[in-house]
């Protein structure tokens, strides 16, 4: 899913789960969306109480396995969306693995 935007020019971050069903690990290294600026793979932590985001290069996905993004954790972040994100729409990602290439996702839009 990812988080409606009522502007132009916001941020919003986008969290789905990712199966890799191969019996090799694969790499997440990159994220694009046509709809943003810029997209970005973050990481939520929380250190004595203080909650905060930072980016991470990559994400390694374990063979027959899946890595979960979502609220809290990890998540595509979103910067400079360039349209309106209303409730109910489905925005495409574009996943680049360094095995898997490049695999679309549709997240819909949600609160
Ligand atoms: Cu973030």
């Amino acid at each position: 899913m990812s988080r409606p935007v009522r502007a132009r020019g916001m941020m919003s971050a986008a969290y789905f789960k990712i199966v890799n069903t191969s019996d090799k690990p694969d790499t997440l290294y990159g994220v694009k969306a046509d709809f943003a600026e810029m997209a970005q793979l973050h990481e939520s932590f929380r250190n004595d109480g203080m909650v905060g985001m930072k980016q991470v290069r990559f994400v390694i996905v374990p063979a027959k396995s899946s890595f979960e993004f979502k609220p809290g954790g990890y998540h595509v972040m979103l910067m400079n969306v360039k349209e309106d994100l209303k409730v109910g729409k489905k925005v495409t990602l574009r996943l680049l693995f360094k095995h898997g290439g490049t695999v679309k996702v549709a997240v819909p839009v949600r609160k």
